[in-house]
């Protein structure tokens, strides 16, 4: 069994298990047992306390089904750990014997893949593979030594597609032992898991056949605007850990500032071999450490650059409605088809303006306001917060930033000439073979939005 080796007097006194009830971005948890280390903020998440037990740290996770506020107004009915979606984050230091009881009260088994980590193969979580499946209803308990530092993760690897769709995952720090060349102390140290589910507008429970049709792109299961900002004093060193358990690629991209990717699952990276990102993509189940000198004041956006990872549920296959007057008609159809919904005639920030009545428990596309209208933004979107007030270990949210005077683009009130535009460009350096008769391609008319024509 994956219990061997532990004694009976350790299973006698399993640890009550820790459960959060609040989504909300904790305060980091300082170890008040063990080596001392720095902790790290999960956002919008926690860290599991632990208790000491003759020397090994025990843990006590609950897998179990869990209801999570993915944003105010928006609750899912997930699968997760000591009741939140993510799991909380699990930190511990390098050299540290960990003991780590897992309670199945999922209605069906399960198991625990510690991914990245260096272990017996026993410890490793492959159910059929490394140990039997989790019965439901029963608790496992996997003990190994923390042997490298690094950013990890844990996840199930027992139908692995439901119960990470699901939302079944956790992060993992093991801070070092001692200085390390290559892992520089940091001021401010955040992580989260990027996360996708498929919850169709109006209903709670993510859609657990859904391979790669996701429509919420979730940090930490969350989406903008509930995902907590990052909030940091002027000239912090920061550091950033993102894990992907996710069925696509995310490229991350930090506004105002460049950093270096410092770390992946496989270890810190070697200082000769870092350069300069203001994005770096983080494949399907990899890890990225970024970090940065937060020397820009200001709130700046951080965000995953595939557009339509930053905005929330949306039917598919709207029609492409851009250039089509299509005033008074949604109207009408909405009198037949209540939900229906068109891509608006000068791109979807007309959907915004339109204020459509939605389904219950359903976000608009893209929302959020900030101090100088909607940010038009959804998904997997927050703020860095760089304050110079921002006092050390202080995580609150200073509000706005207010851009000092002559430093905000502003609108221009002289003349405005028309711009000259050189006529034929391009064809004096290619001429054509054969002149094409001029083609203006045609937009697609108003048909009902196909996902809604039954
Ligand atoms: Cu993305």
């Amino acid at each position: 069994m994956a219990a061997a080796g532990v004694s009976r007097h350790a299973l006698a006194r399993l640890p009550e298990p820790v459960i959060q009830t609040s989504p909300n971005t904790q305060t980091p948890l300082f170890p008040n047992s063990g080596r001392e280390y720095n902790p790290v903020v999960t956002l919008n998440g926690w860290t599991l306390p632990w208790r000491m037990n003759n020397g090994v740290k025990e843990f006590h996770l609950v897998a179990e089904p869990v209801v999570r506020e993915m944003a105010p107004g928006f609750k899912a009915h997930l699968w997760g750990y000591n009741g939140q979606s993510p799991g909380p984050t699990i930190e511990v230091v390098e050299g540290d014997k960990v003991r780590i009881f897992v309670t199945n009260k999922l209605p069906e088994h399960t198991s625990i893949h510690w991914h990245g980590q260096r272990l017996p193969n026993g410890m490793d979580g492959v159910a059929g593979l490394n140990q039997p499946a989790i019965p439901s209803g029963k608790t496992f308990v996997y003990e190994f030594t923390a042997r490298r530092p690094g950013t990890f993760m844990y996840h199930p690897h027992a139908d692995e597609m439901t119960q990470m769709a699901m939302g079944m995952m956790g992060f993992w720090v093991t801070h070092p032992k001692e200085k390390h060349s290559d892992i520089d102390e940091v001021n401010r140290d955040f992580c989260f898991l990027l996360n996708s589910f498929d919850i169709d507008p109006g209903s709670f429970t993510p859609n657990p056949a859904t391979m790669l049709d996701f429509n919420i792109w979730a940090w930490n299961s969350r989406v903008f605007p509930g995902i907590d900002t990052l909030n940091v004093r002027l000239n912090d060193k920061v550091r950033i850990r993102v894990g992907n358990l996710t069925m696509t690629n995310h490229p991350i991209h930090l506004h105002g500032h460049e950093f270096h990717i410092t770390g992946t699952d496989g270890g810190p990276t070697p200082k000769a071999t870092r350069w300069y990102e203001v994005t770096t993509d983080v494949a399907v189940g990899q890890m990225r450490q970024i970090e940065f000198l937060a020397d820009e004041e200001g709130d700046w956006a951080f965000h995953c650059h595939k557009s339509h990872h930053t905005m929330n549920a949306m039917g598919h296959d709207l029609a492409n409605l851009i250039g089509v007057d299509h005033r008074g008609l949604a109207g009408k159809i909405k009198k037949v088809i209540p939900d229906y919904m068109v891509m608006g005639e000068r791109g979807m920030s007309d959907m915004t303006e339109m204020e459509m009545e939605l389904p219950k428990n359903t976000l608009p596309m893209m929302t959020g306001d900030g101090p100088y209208g909607s940010l038009e933004m959804g998904g997997m979107f927050t703020v860095l917060k760089v304050r110079k007030d921002q006092a050390p270990n202080d995580y609150k949210n200073a509000g706005w930033f207010k851009q000092p005077n002559g430093t905000q683009a502003f609108e221009w009130k002289g003349a405005t000439p028309s711009p000259s535009r050189s006529k034929d460009a391009g064809s004096s350096a290619m001429k054509r073979m054969h002149p094409a008769p001029e083609v203006e391609v045609k937009v697609k008319k108003p048909s009902g939005s196909t996902s809604h024509n039954h």
